[in-house]
């Protein structure tokens, strides 16, 4: 069909519009309904296509409320008082922010992001968030990072949190405490359960909090129940790819748990998020071409009889052509400038708000500020079954604040109410407070026995106690678990295996346990060939909730591909940010469902803390527990791979996060202690802590564990190996790490043979820890002059040790140095500075001067240094053993 473009007569049009429309009506309403209507349009959009003409494609609807207001369910709470609660939260929010400015300029707090979202967050509290009651069964609630102050205003008003702690806000060393400027779990570990305000993260991590609680139910271990996930995050936030990135999971995954509900004020920090554009439509789009359920809360109540006299949708068409920089514009715009800009557009519009003053016009309320609306999406999203909802509801930011910053760009940091504004504010929410009183913006809050006291206690009884809450289990895992770890206590008598090898068996075995085994998480994205664990595909299966829909290509095969509802392991595809959402949700079941799960999150060590570093951060914030495994890990051990895979980085990356306990552990034995070791610290103990562990692809020989290693291995060092020659002149010490380790055994034999000297090995499973030890001890020491002061560990293993002292890792030599200061001689280090190559693992360590060879030169040069030995003996050792003392600086090549 050729596109003839043919101008009709608009009554003509207007009359062929109204057949085809009557045409549907009576669809609808002849017996064949809904179900025959969508049926029919199928039918004709297919026809369409095949005479030849494209639909105008849209993946957004009109921008009005996805609920029509004769859909809605009545109210059913007393809105009088839930107003005058708002109010109150309102008020002492803004409170909170003033009277910290006031007291200490510059200490900053958010006041317009809780001001647009105080009824999105009161209507949860009041009608939707269920509390944990007397177990672990409530909601779990991502609350956005800068709306803090309403949430502890709100916990102020119930009673939870101290006047003193909301004089505090900010101010968390004052004495009787304060209040975390944002979520922190670490900080505020009764009340926070996640953080959040690192943007983009509060979605990722309740997007697999959702899918980590159906693993639970679909397991066995959790009951299936009511129990909602709820992400509130910012219009602007969605801008951060963590945001969006893993939303068509949460639709293949049908999480009709999750609700994510997001605050559209059309406004970020520095101005409008789409000046240009409609941020609620493409959101919308971008959710609904994902599979999610959408529901656009977009017009408050005031708008219902305007939409319901638009019969021609004049109305809906002309609020979608506007864009947000204009919409902006509207809401500090005076009621006869809309008049004329938005209804102005046409003559019918002007007509449909004829009898609206401007006052009212200006006064037309938003959908994200009604709680008829809020409360009729939030009512939706709850009871809708298969999908996941996202609720989009529009918002004013800086809602309430009038002329201090309404709708204003500067609002984000609006953090000082002058008085007049404060008065403004005080009468438009009516809080009793006096003229004299206002300009100090007091706390305030009603006596107990108030009714809007009395109704918002009862409505958290109703609901199930307050949040948000914190509650860590009290149950913890005390199983003796020797028996599965002493295996690894004896040597491989001369067989060859890589650390990876014996982890994935220490995990087959662990996940075998008939206690512990229902607890250990397995996650990995997509790299489970490489470490070797296909082996568990077929043991403990992959989790699919669908269970398995296909038939394997390789299930004619012993370990063919697995997937099951009962799975155990988190095959989570190429999404490391994705697997380390399900390592913080396992890691935080002890909190959050009483659960003490114990995650194993195996990856290509470089894109751990180097690339997902921030989501770390937040896991060390949240007290999450579990085992981080950085695989293929040492610059000079993943050979071939190349500049962007070799990691040298990730244990000086790990060494900021305060609860992350490192190792690079060398051997089988070593692995066994610390993993023993970390679960009963974790999940015994219930210390907050977690670990991360290198663990290497290179086979090696495994020794038996030297008696007495233990304490060593989990201070941070022990003696492996003592030299053959304690008697000679010339002595050093020489430390190893993880596959290093073997180099500076080879070291050792050589520097006997060829130098005479002797030289004791030591094995350094982490240099943080030692670093940890060093930095604790001096600082005691420096506080306490008077006591018998602290021997650092790392020196009472080395303060009567001989000679000079050489180390050697895959890491940056930055992590041996950093505990020099503590020996009684200065450290050399050799490490892996500077950017990979594509080669075989003896080339790497020549190029990046780590191997045995390298140890013997940096030890006859340290000696040298001492006055022990001649420059000649250096140099002939550098040509005898073909060192080209030319070669490219690593550091820089
Ligand atoms: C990862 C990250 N980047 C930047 C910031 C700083 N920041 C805090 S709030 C904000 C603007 C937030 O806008 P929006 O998400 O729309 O939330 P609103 O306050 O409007 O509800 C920015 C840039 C942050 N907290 N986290
Ligand atoms: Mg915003």
């Amino acid at each position: 069909m050729r596109n003839i473009a043919v101008n009709q007569d608009p009554a003509v049009e207007a009359l062929e519009t109204r057949e085809w429309q009557d045409s549907l009506a009576y669809v609808l309403q002849q017996g064949g309904g809904v179900r025959r209507a969508a049926d029919l349009l199928r039918q004709l959009e297919f026809h369409a296509r095949q005479t030849g003409f494209r639909l105008p494609f849209t993946a957004s609807t009109p921008y009005v409320n996805t609920i029509p207001a004769a859909q809605q369910p009545a109210f059913p709470g007393n809105q009088a008082i839930e107003r005058r609660i708002k109010s109150l939260v309102r008020w002492n929010a803004l409170s909170m922010v003033v009277r910290a400015n006031k007291l200490s300029d510059g200490i900053g707090g958010h006041i317009s992001t809780f001001a647009s979202a105080a009824t999105l967050y009161e209507i949860g509290f009041n009608h939707f968030f269920k509390g944990k009651g007397a177990g672990h069964d409530g909601d779990v609630i991502f609350f956005q990072g800068h709306a803090a102050p309403g949430i502890y205003s709100r916990a102020f008003l119930e009673g939870r949190i101290s006047l003193k702690q909301v004089e505090n806000f900010r101010r968390e060393l004052q004495e009787g405490g304060g209040l975390s400027s944002y979520p922190h779990p670490w900080l505020m570990p009764d009340f926070w359960e996640y953080p959040t305000v690192s943007m983009g993260l509060g979605p990722i991590m309740s997007i697999y909090q959702a899918r980590f609680m159906r693993h639970l139910e679909d397991r066995g271990l959790m009951p299936a129940g009511q129990r909602k996930v709820w992400a509130f995050l910012g219009d602007g936030e969605t801008d951060e790819p963590e945001s969006l990135g893993a939303i068509t999971l949460a639709a293949r995954e049908k999480l009709d748990n999750l609700i994510f509900v997001i605050n559209c004020n059309l406004q970020r920090l520095d101005g409008p998020v789409r000046g240009n554009g409609q941020i609620i439509q493409e959101l919308e789009a971008a959710f609904r071409g994902a599979g999610w359920n959408v529901i656009k809360n977009i017009w408050g109540s005031d708008w219902d009889p305007l939409f319901e006299r638009d019969t021609e949708g004049l109305l809906a068409q002309r609020l979608g052509e506007i864009v947000d920089g204009q919409y902006q514009k509207y809401s500090v715009a005076s009621g006869a400038y809309i008049r004329e800009h938005l209804f102005g557009a046409d003559p019918r519009l002007l007509e449909l708000v004829k009898h609206l003053s401007d006052d009212e016009i200006r006064k037309l309320r938003l959908g994200g500020h009604d709680p008829v609306k809020v409360y009729a999406a939030y009512a939706s999203a709850v009871a809708h079954k298969g999908q996941p909802t996202v609720i989009l509801a529009r918002t004013v930011k800086g809602y309430g604040l009038g002329e201090a910053g309404e709708g204003k760009n500067i609002t984000h940091q609006q953090k000082k109410l002058n008085e007049d504004e404060l008065k403004a504010f005080r009468e438009r929410f009516a809080i009793e407070i006096s003229d004299e009183q206002v300009h100090k913006s007091p706390f305030f809050r009603p006596a107990d026995d108030a009714p809007e006291m009395q109704y918002l206690h009862s409505r958290r009884k109703t609901l199930g106690g307050y949040v948000p809450s914190r509650k860590p289990t009290t149950d913890t895992v005390s199983k003796n678990l020797e028996p599965i770890f002493e295996e690894f206590y004896a040597g491989t008598e001369g067989r060859k295996a890589s650390t990876t090898m014996v982890f994935v068996k220490m995990l087959a075995k662990m996940l075998r346990d008939p206690d512990i085994g229902k607890l250990v998480v397995p996650i990995v994205p997509d790299e489970a060939r490489t470490f070797g664990m296909e082996a568990l595909f077929r043991q403990v299966g992959i989790y699919s909730h669908a269970g398995q829909l296909y038939e394997p290509v390789d299930s004619d095969t012993l370990l063919y591909y697995k997937e099951a509802r009962d799975g155990q392991i988190f095959e989570e595809g190429i999404t490391e940010a994705g697997s380390m959402s399900t390592f913080i949700a396992a890691g935080t079941a002890y909190a959050t469902h009483g659960l003490n799960t114990i995650p194993f999150f195996i990856y290509y060590s470089m894109f751990g803390f180097q690339r997902i570093g921030d989501l770390i951060w937040a896991a060390g914030d949240a007290r999450c527990r579990g085992f981080l495994l950085g695989g293929t890990a040492g610059r000079t051990t993943l050979a071939g791979e190349g500049l962007q895979h070799q990691d040298g980085n990730s244990h000086v990356l790990s060494l900021p996060v305060p609860n992350c306990v490192s190792y690079d552990p060398a051997f089988a034995f070593e692995m066994a202690v610390i993993i023993q070791d970390g679960i009963r610290r974790m999940y015994g103990n219930g210390e907050s802590i977690f670990y991360y562990l290198t663990v290497m692809n290179e086979p090696v020989e495994m020794p038996a564990m030297p008696d007495g290693a233990r304490e060593g291995i989990l201070k941070g060092m022990y003696k492996l190996k003592a030299t053959s020659k304690p008697k000679a002149k010339l002595r050093a010490q020489l430390f190893g790490s993880g596959s290093i380790l073997p180099e500076a055994v080879q070291a050792q034999r050589i520097l006997e043979e060829k130098y005479d000297v002797g030289a004791d090995v030591w094995s350094v499973t982490s240099y943080g820890e030692l670093y940890r030890d060093g930095h604790a001890a001096e600082r005691w020491n420096m506080l306490h002059p008077a006591e018998a002061q602290k021997v650092p560990y790392v020196t009472q293993c080395l303060a009567d040790a001989p000679g000079v002292f050489v180390a050697a890792s895959d890491y940056l030599k930055a992590l041996p140095d950093a505990i020099d200061r503590w020996l009684p001689r200065k450290l050399v280090s050799l490490g892996t500075d500077g950017f990979g190559r594509s080669e075989a693992r003896a080339d790497l360590r020549n190029h990046f001067e780590v191997d045995a060879r390298f140890i013997v030169v940096a030890t006859l040069s340290a000696l040298m240094s001492d006055g022990k030995v001649d420059a000649k003996v250096v140099q002939k050792a550098i040509a005898d053993l073909g060192i080209n003392a030319e070669k490219a600086n690593p550091a820089t090549a």
